[in-house]
């Protein structure tokens, strides 16, 4: 295995025996194998669409196997070995629908194999198959890009908004990361436009979710618990917590979000259910402890899983589902035909599960996505004006066990009080738990939600930009520190260099997988640069 997609890969430089998120040799080389066969299909299906012919099947599967191999969503081999021989069967049937075949097909559509040879092809077409170290690190960058948006364009798939272009993108990006023979000049201009179509996939699924459910709202969530026994559920999918309030409702289980999926919470739509009744734990990385006080089953509707241990309380409590994968876990199967996903087995158990176990009392407030927000406009911008808010901070992105994230926590303690953090994602639980107070009514704390929801704070930063009059984005009294660990965080970070942001600060360590070269390109057109300390930073981007 060879593994260096995420912020905690090990030494910095890549995992190479064991992932240090619980993956293991064989789930990483059939993950590589699967995205080996997703370019083939992709090179297929991109030939089929230039003969007005493209598959739609194959456009999900793409989206489902670059979402598969995303960090912390899907540990199950048997799992990913069979979304392997389904690409197989479908590459055959995609080249047999092709009236004219493109000369020089790469390996990834010629190879076909049964079972037995997989794990030697596996080895084969991992990332280290790129020799030169800026082509792979630009190839590497792309494919997380990629990942990124196919987890976004995924769950508003599953809200039935599909963009063709986005997949017709993927899939022409895709063809071009099979070349043995493209540029770092050809890679750096793709490497750009996957952060355009980034802005589109955000785009797309804010359309979808907030035309299902409504445009987030101000919105107070308890973190408490009350008497009932109750599902927990992690994840991004919004449309799985919405088919799961309604089969728990009136069942006497209430049902609580974990982690990325607290902003359900927001949506005037997911909201109404009363027994969706509060947020439990912490971010991602803190659900041993999480689940283990939980009591009643857990299910994840996407990353970040970690692998229990086999002696974990809970292990017989996990549910998996969509992209989501553990061995030994439970998968929901899929929507047929546009109907609900059946959550029967999940609400069998919470009826004999104890209630959860209070770990902490209060509330926490969220939902200023970019609507609630720009209907707050006048307000902030009078206080941009009167000098009552003297600078905002993005810091959205993800969360980590890396203690040298404990910076975001002091950093957010360390900010004068004349100054509001915007955030989306589950970096915020390094600090939406603290007394930050507000400034004339505006929270010192505006989450946006998920992570998918920085497209919010980029609306909000064209809107100031607008309202101001200022030519560039950049003029803007906005510091970027954002804190990364998986590949959406990537997609994020193409988007916002799209849309133009300048001096992003990323941390808490640059990407293992920059080479040199490429983390010089960044660093001398966008600005990109890492963190030092709270005090240099601070005094840094205050003055800046
Ligand atoms: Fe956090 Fe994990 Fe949201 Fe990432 S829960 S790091 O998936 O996408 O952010
Ligand atoms: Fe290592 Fe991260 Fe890859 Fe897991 S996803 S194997 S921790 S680099």
């Amino acid at each position: 295995m060879f593994c260096f997609q995420c912020q905690e890969t090990s030494k910095g430089t890549g995992c190479e025996i064991m992932g240090v998120c619980g993956k293991t040799p064989e789930v990483s080389d059939i993950q590589d194998l699967l995205l080996a066969v997703a370019r083939g299909v992709a090179v297929y299906n991109d030939a089929l669409r230039s003969e007005n012919n493209a598959s739609l099947e194959a456009d999900k599967f793409v989206v489902d196997a670059m979402f598969i191999s995303i960090t912390n969503a899907n540990f199950d081999f048997e799992a990913i070995k069979n979304k392997v021989k389904e690409g197989l069967a479908l590459k055959k049937r995609l080249a047999a629908a092709l009236v004219n075949t493109p000369a020089n097909l790469p390996d990834e559509c010629l190879w076909d194999g049964d079972e037995s040879e997989f794990m030697t092809k596996a080895k084969e077409v991992g990332v280290l198959r790129t020799k030169d170290e800026d082509i792979r690190s630009l190839k590497e960058l792309v494919h997380y890009g990629l990942k990124g948006m196919a987890a976004y364009a995924e769950h508003a798939y599953n809200l039935d908004k599909v963009d063709a272009e986005l997949s017709s993108f993927m899939q022409r990006a895709l063809v071009q990361l099979t070349r043995e023979d493209i540029s770092v000049n050809e890679l750096i201009a793709l490497t750009l436009e996957t952060g355009k179509y980034g802005v589109q996939a955000m785009a797309l699924l804010d359309a979808a979710n907030t035309g299902k459910y409504g445009n987030p709202e101000i919105t107070e969530v308890n973190i408490g618990v009350s008497t009932n026994p109750g599902i927990l559920i992690s994840g991004h999918d919004l449309r799985d917590i919405e088919d799961l309030l309604i089969q728990t409702e009136g069942t006497g289980i209430d049902v609580y979000t974990h982690s990325e999926m607290l902003p359900a919470h927001y949506y005037p739509e997911l909201k109404k259910y009363k027994h969706l009744v509060g947020n439990y734990g912490g971010a991602w990385w803190q659900q041993k402890e999480d689940f283990d006080s939980f009591n009643g089953p857990i299910l994840f509707t996407t990353n970040c899983i970690v692998p229990p241990s086999k002696s974990a309380s809970y292990r017989g409590r996990i549910f998996t589902t969509g992209a989501a994968g553990l061995d030994g876990a439970k998968h929901i199967a899929e929507r047929k035909d546009g109907q609900s996903k059946d959550f029967s087995e999940i609400i069998a158990m919470a009826k004999i599960s104890q209630a959860p176990r209070e770990i902490e009392t209060g509330s926490i407030v969220g939902g200023f996505a970019h609507n609630q927000v720009i209907a707050l406009a006048d307000k902030v911008v009078e206080a941009v004006k009167s000098g009552a808010i003297r600078k905002f901070f993005v810091m959205a992105g993800c969360d980590g066990r890396m203690k040298s994230r404990n910076y975001y926590t002091e950093f957010a303690e360390a900010l004068p009080k004349d100054t509001v953090i915007l955030t989306a994602g589950c970096a915020k639980y390094r600090y939406n738990k603290l007394p930050l107070g507000d400034i004339g009514g505006i929270p010192r704390v505006l989450d946006a939600g998920q992570c998918n929801d920085s497209y919010s704070l980029a609306v909000i930063a064209l809107k100031l930009k607008e309202v101001f009059g200022l030519e560039d984005i950049n003029d803007l009294p906005i510091v970027y520190n954002i804190a990364w660990y998986e590949q959406k965080a990537v997609i994020v970070l193409l988007a916002l260099l799209h849309l133009g942001v300048k001096n992003i600060h990323l941390g808490p360590t640059l990407p293992g997988f920059l080479s040199p070269n490429v983390a010089k390109v960044l660093i001398e057109n966008f600005g990109i640069g890492g963190i030092t300390t709270v005090e240099d930073d601070m005094q840094a981007f205050l003055a800046s």
